[in-house]
């Protein structure tokens, strides 16, 4: 089993997006799986734990307190309001927990309160997950002191495109919050956003940051942007689903072993379109009536799907991204898994 590589170029990572889609497909397929079961599919709810008036300027984000989105500030939640929540969703049959705070970074006394979430939440038998902002080496550790399984920080986009998006923090917090996160023994959850004006170049740039790391992302969202009233970013031109398909299509194929999630945006994709992204190598989701603020599918229309396509929900604790490859390789014989991107092949 070739292990996955951490040197991809960019103009290995163009020339996958520049193939034909149905090549592409096929070899994402191959990669899928090789190392996954492809009919399951990993099944993580979001709560909002603390809404709105975030200080940063994010253009997509309707969280932010410069923007008039009609979004309600809410406070930190309180414990058993989360842990409600979070018994809801382990009933509803989700296996990871997934707690979102609109803030630029957590003070110690919320990051208190936060540990003791995933404490409890841990003790529901559900996996955990946070995202926070920017944390430091002994907050991300305090984290995992409690039990947290995942810390998401998305780098959203290329870091040449980075600043049209965002001014109040640069990609290099990113990178350093990621190394925190990395460092603690945290499940890394990162990935991006399509859909925001950025070029094929700027998708393919954030694919080869991700699987440069250290390590590749155990699971790696594919947002496509949901277009909220009020951000600068309302009015952005809708992305061609094909496109989107290829982004979670190259991001399988360049990050083998990673859990890549079609994550934001699923509200308006059609059926068909998500079945799609899961012959692309999508094998997770956001499962639950509202992603933070924003809307997703009903729960009812996502196990109707699932059925319908004869996929299931993978069950707790069996996608930490570290399982042995399931198929050997070579029962897809020509098509490269783990190597080269050989475009013109
Ligand atoms: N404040 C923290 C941060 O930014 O890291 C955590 C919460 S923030 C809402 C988490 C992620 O949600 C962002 O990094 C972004 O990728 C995604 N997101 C926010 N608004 C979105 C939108 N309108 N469409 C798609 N994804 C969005
Ligand atoms: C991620 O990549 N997508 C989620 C999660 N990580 C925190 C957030 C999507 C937010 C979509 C807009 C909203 O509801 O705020
Ligand atoms: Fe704040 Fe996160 Fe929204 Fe940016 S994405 S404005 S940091 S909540």
């Amino acid at each position: 089993m070739l292990e996955p590589r951490h040197d991809w170029t960019l103009a290995e990572a163009e020339a996958l997006f520049a193939l034909p889609f149905p090549e592409l497909l096929h070899r994402a397929q191959a990669v899928h799986r090789a190392w996954h079961d492809p009919a399951a599919v990993q099944m993580s709810t979001l709560l909002s734990i603390k809404t709105g008036a975030c200080p940063e300027d994010c253009a997509y984000c309707p969280q932010s307190v410069r923007f008039d989105t009609g979004v309600a500030n809410e406070a930190l939640l309180p414990l058993e309001a989360v842990l409600e929540r979070a018994r809801a969703a382990r009933a509803a049959g989700a296996t990871r927990f997934c707690m979102g705070a609109a803030w630029r970074s957590p003070k110690q006394r919320d990051l208190d309160k936060v540990a003791a979430m995933v404490r409890g939440v841990r003790e529901l038998g559900l996996e955990t997950c946070v995202t926070l902002g920017m944390v430091t080496g002994p907050q991300a550790q305090q984290l995992k002191d409690a039990g947290l399984d995942y810390y998401n920080h998305n780098l959203d986009t290329s870091e040449e495109f980075y600043g049209e998006i965002i001014t109040t923090r640069c990609y290099q917090d990113r990178l350093d919050t990621l190394d925190a996160v990395r460092a603690a023994g945290l499940n890394v959850c990162c990935g991006g956003i399509i859909g925001m004006g950025e070029t094929p170049r700027d998708r393919a740039q954030l694919l080869v940051t991700l699987a440069g790391l250290p390590e590749h992302p155990q699971s790696v969202p594919i947002n496509q942007l949901v277009r909220v009233p009020g951000t600068p970013l309302a009015a952005a031109a809708p992305v061609d689903p094909f496109d989107f398909v290829r982004t979670i299509a190259v991001a399988r194929i360049m990050m083998p072993r990673a859990q890549v999630r079609l994550s934001a945006g699923r509200e308006t994709m059609s059926d068909e379109l998500q079945a799609l992204a899961f012959l692309a190598g999508a094998n997770s989701i956001f499962y639950g009536d509202k992603l933070l603020v924003t809307g997703n599918p009903d729960v009812e229309h996502d196990r109707a799907l699932l059925a319908r396509l004869g996929m299931h929900a993978e069950a707790a604790g069996a996608a930490h991204g570290a399982q042995p490859p399931l198929h050997a390789p070579a029962a897809t014989a020509g098509v490269s898994t783990a190597g080269t991107a050989t475009a013109t092949a």
